[in-house]
């Protein structure tokens, strides 16, 4: 018997002492010696077999065993996890002394820019901001602004129709119109609406489906067209320079009577005519009116009490033209070699 169990030891010695790896097969060994059913527990189990007489010294024995292969084992499972715990330290070397990464900061998009530095204008002249639906009804895009049924615009090819009823909307007026019919009527009103809108233009250097449109109104008991000229040459002085030359020529818009189209002498050339303004000196770059009689009724104002004027303009042009740019896909192509010079 005791030749047996020093087998046992031995042997079970020799195998913890070859485990260099894994803690799984060191506690195989444990399982496979020490467990439940293991090779000495097996010798217990069996003391009955055993003469009485001889019980105590065996136990004795397979008791030392067991002390002795639990330390062998509790130590080579110290020496692995050291081992263990110095490759992985070696795998992940850290070095602390090299310069840290840059973070590269991004910046708003030049027609984000143009579009702040517009509203900042018109909301420190008192002006509110308001946004409305991009998909809209044709009642708010064109009955309520005057723009009769055989209007080209309201053409399917001119426009994004999504039902007979409704369609992407083809200018921000409509948020106006949304506006006084907010308002109690004929109280006072003084915004800009800003926002995308949608025509089916061809894309080229200067035409766009989609593009981006500031919008203004005033309406008050008395506003003038002097109210307007001085609003619009006050805003243009602004976003360009106070040198700025400003002048209005008489136009038409189904949604202003009288109305007028504002230009700016050229940013480029300062008048002189060049390629941008081609030859004439001047730039379009605004259009404007006395809001029609018609579109005050549609949204519940009355036109004996009340009158107003109405602007709008495009801001990729006005972005174009501050950066002097010539293409205004550009804007849209989201190409960072270009978006990055500003
Ligand atoms: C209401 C009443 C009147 C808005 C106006 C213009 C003149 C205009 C163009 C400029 C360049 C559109 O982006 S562009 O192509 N806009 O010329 N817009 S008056 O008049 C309104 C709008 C709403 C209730």
């Amino acid at each position: 018997m005791e030749e047996k169990i020093a087998k046992i030891k031995s042997e079970a010695g020799r195998k913890i002492d070859s485990v260099v790896k894994s803690l799984e097969d060191l506690n195989d060994i444990r399982v496979k010696v020490l467990g439940k059913k293991g090779e000495l527990t097996s010798i217990l189990r069996g003391m009955k077999d055993i003469a009485e007489t001889e019980r105590p010294r065996i136990g004795q024995i397979v008791n030392d065993a067991r002390r002795e292969l639990e330390a062998l084992i509790e130590e080579k499972n110290r020496e692995l996890k050291a081992k263990m715990l110095t490759s992985k330290l070696e795998a992940e070397k850290l070095d602390v002394t090299l310069p840290g990464r840059r973070v590269v900061r991004g910046h708003l998009h030049p027609l984000t820019v143009t579009m702040n530095r517009i509203k900042h204008i018109f909301m420190e002249m008192g002006y509110s901001v308001e946004e409305g639906p991009e998909v809209e009804r044709d009642h708010f895009n064109f009955e309520a602004l005057n723009l009769p049924k055989d209007h080209p615009a309201r053409d399917m090819q001119d426009s994004f129709y999504i039902t007979e009823e409704i369609l992407m909307r083809t200018h921000t007026s409509p948020v106006q119109a949304r506006t006084m019919q907010a308002h109690e009527p004929n109280s006072p009103i003084r915004m800009i609406a800003p926002g995308r809108v949608y025509r089916r233009d061809d894309y080229d250097a200067t035409h766009s489906p989609m593009f981006t449109q500031v919008e203004g109104l005033v309406v008050d008991q008395g506003i003038r067209f002097s109210d307007l000229k001085g609003t619009l040459e006050t805003f243009l002085r602004q976003i360009f320079n106070d040198k700025v030359g400003v002048r209005f020529r008489p136009s038409f818009f189904p949604f202003t009577e009288p109305s007028t189209e504002v230009d700016i002498s050229c940013v480029i050339c300062q008048g002189d005519g060049c390629r941008v303004c081609k030859g004439t000196g001047w730039l379009e770059i605004l259009g404007a009116g006395m809001v029609h009689p018609n579109v005050l009724k549609a949204s519940g104002y009355d036109p004996e009490k009340v009158s107003g004027f109405a602007f709008g303009m495009g801001v990729e042009r006005i972005a174009m033209l501050s950066y002097g740019m010539d293409d205004l896909r550009l804007f849209f192509d989201n190409d960072v070699r270009f978006l990055e010079q500003f």
